[in-house]
């Protein structure tokens, strides 16, 4: 290529002989030797835990890379359409337990590691967690890879592999400490360096106009994007496809030894320095935006070498049948974007196909339009991305042209077939150039660009229609659907609670629940089952108790696994309203204090716990996380009540903890404003274990009970269609708190839970009106309804054959979210794909 650098691709000459692989315990276990003595990373004569584990994911990682070598020459051959999903964020946690048991070798693995003096628990406890991900979205990244690979679907993921990922999180007498996670630092054994896989990403530079009027994009600075494979297993098949992500490098050439060897070390090294910012960080959003330069530059750089290389394998499969047409394209490649922030591989597909392959713009739309689906995640207005026009002409002048075209045609079709819709015109365009700085909406882009925009709930799907892009719908009414999400049945359930599995497999009699998970729906005959039922409460029992010890390890706060175990977990957002939970837990607190021992002693005993990291400079959130600490404080050290009550915050929640967690929850809170929480993901996996959901009509809450049954789920809250009604009382004064909510709010201010300053956080509930003012969120409003609900679990909870049959109900009617359901919709309705199976 024009850079020098050259590209893998199939030859004819591979190489012939397949090496066996180990089968026997034995075998294995000399296996993992070899790689504790030949890998270059430790030394042979250490065999610690740590080394045990690099040794044992080397020895696993071996049959990851046969399958999916594999698994690429047969996509190649075969040649059939396949998806390529652009996610700024995987949040892929733990790979051992989740490869060894997707390779059906979990036994062998763990005989074989005896056989060395190891403990396989023990062992897969020393990964550390791939966090590249902020929360719920980019779980859903990573549970959708797990279903493509299982479903032996030609799919495959791009990502940006960030040195740090979100961060740690540590709490102090101060509250919330980030700091930064070092995933990569000794090695990650999962991921394969692609030395042969290099793209040239330009930033900057100007736009050269040529003789014949095409346009080429030139100067600026040219980094290179460099691939790193982390082979996805499917569970029970040889798929195995690819998570490629990229790392940004400069170039060797780059480097100035002129400079250098002037001594000026620094200049010298500019380019190599601003390549490695690139890919620094991950930036610790959550549904909120980010408007930073660099952020944009990782966009673009994610879009630019994933397009690259699709377009690049697109060219090479031609089996012989001569070079490709371009119309060929959108039937072999599907393009999904992960929310806008890969918007750019709109105008970026544009001009490859214009700059350097040579169509014209009609025939480049053509394509573009049938390849690109959008999938949005969040109605809230701060998280919908608006990207500064003058920094874009800087970064990338090339694309705002065509940035600029689109615009101008989609207000040229309005202004001749849609006169209706001119009033609209100003909020339906991609340029806003109403404001002081003209942005580029980046969700507009988004749906005039896709043929297909989809939601990840029902609800939330509706609310796109009816609301952000209603203006849209009556344009293209086909070209919106929705996805309800799921999560990944492997990870969820079959590998974090394999006491439940178990039971699960023997009263169906098959596994097959764990590809098919509709299968669950079967349990409901066991509900009333005597046998079954103690079954079930004593492996809900054995994952509460390695949850207590947990707790007590990294908090110090001992928990009774006899009480109930109430957990909320998930970023933390004004709008998920924790809240709203801890303001019930002190009214419950105080109520406690006021009972005699005898009343006190009738009470349903419980635990609360909360989790969730906080975006750095968001301070409500952040005093939430010192106000939940504060509070556990004051009551786990209350003698009187701490038998009754204890509220703990689980540190630095990432997808390890929640396998913890999950599989010893009792009950699980939802509690987001109705209309907010687009989907949610986790209370999918709460539902899935066995745990009860309190919470509100929002998100995927609403298929959730209308599939598991109103009687077995806590709903409480208004709904989102009261929710612009009951912001206009607020707003005219028509609102009276309840005396609980106040007075829980006093303790606060009085100082009970010692003398940090919450009044500012307690402000936002209080006045009349304006965004996180006003009480936006609508927590005084629900306040009265979620303690009544709340009274309702303490009642359920008492009838304890009761909430062991809603328990087995909760699981029974689990089998709608999985993502092996999610993806196959994709793959139908929006891809158009087809399975791929290795044979
Ligand atoms: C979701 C985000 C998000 N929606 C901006 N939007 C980000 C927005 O770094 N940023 O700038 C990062 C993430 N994340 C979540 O997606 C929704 O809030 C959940 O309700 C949903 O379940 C999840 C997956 O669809």
């Amino acid at each position: 290529n024009a850079n020098g650098i050259s590209k893998h691709s199939i030859s004819s000459k591979t190489p012939a002989a397949a090496h066996p692989l180990a089968v026997q315990p034995a075998e294995i276990a000399s296996n993992i030797n070899y790689h504790a003595e030949f890998s270059p990373h430790f030394s042979p004569f250490k065999f610690e835990p740590e080394q045990a584990y690099y040794a044992t994911a080397e020895s696993v990682r071996d049959r990851l890379i046969r399958q999916w070598n594999e698994t690429y020459l047969h996509f190649h051959n075969v040649d059939p359409k396949q998806t390529y999903y652009l996610s700024m964020e995987y949040l892929q946690g733990r790979a051992l337990t989740n490869a060894i048991g997707n390779l059906n070798i979990r036994d062998a693995y763990a005989d074989a590691l005896n056989k060395l003096g190891h403990e396989l628990e023990e062992i897969v406890e020393q990964e550390k967690d791939a966090a590249l991900g902020n929360g719920g979205l980019g779980r859903l990244a990573s549970c959708f890879l797990d279903s493509m690979a299982t479903l032996n679907l030609p799919a495959w993921g791009y990502g940006l592999r960030y040195r740090y990922g979100l961060f740690k999180q540590r709490i102090t007498k101060e509250g919330q400490e980030e700091v930064a996670e070092d995933w990569l630092e000794k090695f990650s054994p999962w991921e394969v360096v692609r030395h042969d896989v290099v793209f040239p990403v330009r930033f900057f530079g100007h736009v050269q106009i040529n003789p014949d009027g095409s346009r080429k994009w030139t100067g600026g600075e040219v980094i290179q994007a460099l691939a790193y494979d982390v082979p996805i297993p499917g569970y029970k098949t040889k798929n195995t496809i690819s998570l490629r992500l990229w790392e940004a490098k400069a170039c060797a050439e780059d480097f100035d030894l002129f400079q250098f060897n002037d001594g000026q070390h620094e200049s010298a090294a500019q380019l190599h320095a601003r390549a490695q910012e690139i890919c620094a960080i991950l930036y610790p959003g959550d549904a909120t935006e980010i408007g930073k330069l660099l952020r944009l530059k990782q966009q673009f750089f994610l879009c630019s070498a994933s397009l690259q290389d699709v377009i690049f394998r697109f060219k090479e499969r031609t089996n012989g049948k001569g070079p490709r047409q371009w119309s060929e394209f959108p039937s072999k490649v599907a393009l999904q974007l992960n929310d806008t922030h890969p918007t750019l591989a709109i105008p970026e597909l544009m001009r490859l196909l214009m700059d350097d392959e040579g169509l014209g713009w009609d025939e480049a739309w053509d394509i573009t339009t049938r390849t690109i689906a959008y999938t949005n995640h969040t109605v809230l207005p701060e998280a919908l991305e608006k990207w500064s026009q003058s920094e874009m002409w800087k970064l990338l002048p090339r694309h705002m042209e065509i940035i600029e075209e689109i615009d101008k045609r989609f207000v040229a079709m309005i202004h001749s077939t849609r006169t209706d819709l001119e009033s609209r015109l100003q909020t339906m365009r991609i340029l806003d150039n109403n404001r002081q700085k003209p942005v580029v909406r980046m969700a507009n882009l988004c749906v005039v660009s896709s043929h297909t925009v989809n939601g990840v709930a029902q609800l939330h799907s509706d609310i796109l229609k009816s609301e952000l892009f209603a203006d849209y719908v009556s344009i293209w009414p086909n070209k919106f659907q929705n996805k309800t999400n799921g999560v990944t049945p492997r990870r969820w359930l079959r590998f974090c609670s394999p006491e439940l599995s178990d039971i699960i497999t023997k009263y169906l009699n098959t596994d097959e629940w764990v590809t098919n998970l509709d299968l669950l729906v079967n349990l409901r005959q066991f509900a009333d089952n005597e046998a079954f039922q103690a079954e079930w409460a004593s492996a809900k029992m054995a994952n509460k108790q390695r949850l207590a010890k947990y707790m007590l390890q990294v908090t110090g706060v001992s928990i009774d696994p006899k009480s109930l175990f109430d957990i909320q977990v998930k970023r933390i957002h004004e709008y998920k309203r924790q809240l709203l939970n801890i303001i019930g837990a002190i009214y419950r607190y105080k109520k406690l204090k006021e009972m005699s021992p005898e009343e006190r002693s009738k009470t349903t005993p419980r635990t609360i716990m909360i989790g969730g990291k906080a975006f750095a400079t968001y301070t409500n959130a952040k005093s939430i996380v010192k106000l939940v600490n504060d509070v556990g404080s004051v009551i786990n050290d209350d003698p009187e009540v701490n038998n009754y009550l204890k509220v703990v915050f689980v540190p630095n929640y990432n997808v390890s903890v929640a396998e913890m967690l999950i599989p010893g929850s009792e009950l699980s809170q939802h509690i987001s404003t109705a209309g907010m929480e687009a989907s949610g993901t986790s209370n999918m996996k709460f539902a899935l274990n066995g745990c009860l959901i309190i919470g509100t009509l929002d998100g995927a809450n609403v298929e959730i009970r209308d599939e598991i049954g109103e009687d077995n789920f806590f709903l409480f809250g208004a709904t989102a269609d009261e929710v612009p009604r009951l912001r206009k009382e607020r707003e005219n004064g028509l609102f009276k708190p309840d005396p609980r909510f106040e007075e829980a709010k006093r303790l606060i201010r009085a100082g009970a839970f010692g003398s940090y300053d919450y009044n500012p956080l307690l402000d936002s509930l209080e006045g009349n009106s304006g965004y996180g003012r006003g009480d936006y969120f609508l927590v005084g409003h629900d306040f009265p309804s979620y303690m009544d609900a709340q009274d309702r679990v303490d009642e359920a909870y008492k009838d304890r054959k009761r909430w062991i049959k809603m328990s087995i109900l909760s699981t029974a009617g689990s089998g709608k979210f999985s993502s092996d359901r999610t993806i196959l919709q994709y793959a139908k309705e929006i891809w158009n794909i087809n399975e791929c199976p290795v044979p």
